[in-house]
């Protein structure tokens, strides 16, 4: 069945071998994804191939060459600085006719990778130390592109990460109640616009300059970073379809609501969301000592702020989504953007418990950084 997706695209890109496997990879909410198996005499080629979502990328030659300019900056400065970019980067294969993206005949358009193998993408990290490797790993990815342009990319989706402009969406949706869903959400829509001025504080400051837009991932999950399978390390930062600018809260705040989170992102069970404390200390150790030197103060001292901003951003566009009709992300039940809605307020509660606890523990990493420096 699978096979029968993929089987007319294969032939167009450059993949080494004969075929020989397939499996999908499930994860995603919005592209979807396989790793290819293939056989090249006595060894296997392993290729990630994926089916881009063009609903939510309307132009996905925007993407791809965001995606090209990435790589290639992120391999330039991995050999400069470690002699070697082998399993740090992603590298494209391209088409038979050397194009990073391949539209077929219904004009779907997919694109392919090296896969990187031994290593793990975690839906859930399993330990303090795990999620202390994920911090390296996106703080490592701003070290390395801190000197890139940021002005030279695409905004592949523009005001991505605007949330007050979310919120506008949302209201929006509520006007338009095109699946006949508001008359359910009453407690949800009163939450949303007793949080719309918090929504729209990162935006405000960096509209007036206060903190400055840097090249940025937006898709801080814990799964968008490879560790190795024998050191743990983190390797790889994949999912680079929404690299562009933005502001570092937008990563350090999506990745600590997705990955410090005490369940899924999409629990029912509302009782058992809350923040694992350990798993934001340990984020924040390794996301700040990889940024110790070029990050400024108003932005180490915002960082919570972020965490609260993504959180609200997620319930939001998990609302909206929900009120439209589920036409953006990817939903296994009716139910599955409420669902996903209500566990991101629930966090929300409790970040906002906690907000003086991460407050005092960012400015505790923040001064033992400093401290490194001196
Ligand atoms: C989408 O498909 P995935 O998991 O990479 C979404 C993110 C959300 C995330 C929530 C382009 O990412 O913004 O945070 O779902 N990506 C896009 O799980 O909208
Ligand atoms: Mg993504």
């Amino acid at each position: 069945m699978t096979y029968n997706t993929i089987k007319n695209v294969l032939p167009f890109f450059k993949f080494i071998g004969k075929y020989s496997n397939v499996r999908e990879v499930t994860s995603g909410n919005v592209n979807n994804t396989f790793v290819l198996e293939y056989e090249d005499h006595q060894r296997k080629n392993y290729y990630t191939l994926q089916h881009i979502n063009t609903y939510v990328f309307k132009n996905p030659h925007e993407v791809m060459s965001n995606i090209s300019s990435v790589t290639n900056h992120l391999r330039n400065a991995l050999i400069r600085t470690s002699g070697s970019a082998e399993r740090r980067v992603l590298e494209l294969i391209h088409t038979i006719d050397g194009k990073n993206l391949f539209e077929d005949e219904d004009g779907d358009i997919w694109r392919a990778y090296v896969y990187i193998d031994g290593a793990s993408a975690l839906d859930i990290t399993n330990s303090p130390q795990e999620m202390e490797e994920v911090g390296r790993g996106f703080g490592n990815f701003q070290k390395l592109l801190h000197d890139f342009p940021a002005q030279d990319l695409f905004c592949p989706i523009p005001n991505f990460h605007h949330s007050l402009k979310r919120f506008f969406a949302f209201v929006h949706a509520l006007d338009q109640d095109k699946a006949g869903r508001v008359k359910d959400i009453e407690e949800e829509i009163e939450f949303m616009f007793e949080n719309r001025r918090m929504l729209g504080s990162i935006v405000k400051m960096l509209d007036n300059g206060i903190i400055p837009y840097r090249v940025t991932h937006n898709d801080t999950k814990s799964n968008n970073v490879l560790l190795d399978n024998e050191t743990g390390k983190a390797i790889c930062v994949i999912d680079l379809d929404t690299v562009m600018p933005g502001s570092v809260l937008y990563d350090y705040g999506d990745a600590i609501r997705f990955g410090a989170s005490t369940a899924a992102e999409d629990e029912e069970d509302i009782s058992k969301i809350s923040l694992d404390m350990e798993k934001v200390k340990a984020f924040t150790k390794g996301f700040i000592e990889e940024t110790n030197g070029f990050l400024t103060n108003e932005e180490l001292l915002n960082l919570p702020l972020g965490i609260k901003v993504l959180t609200c951003e997620l319930a939001i566009r998990f609302l909206t989504d929900y009120i439209d009709g589920d036409v953006y992300f990817k939903v296994n039940s009716p139910d599955h953007n409420l669902i996903r809605a209500r566990a991101q307020i629930a966090l929300l509660n409790d970040i906002v418990r906690r907000e003086k606890e991460l407050q005092e523990m960012t400015e505790r990493y923040i001064a033992r950084a400093a401290a490194k420096n001196n």
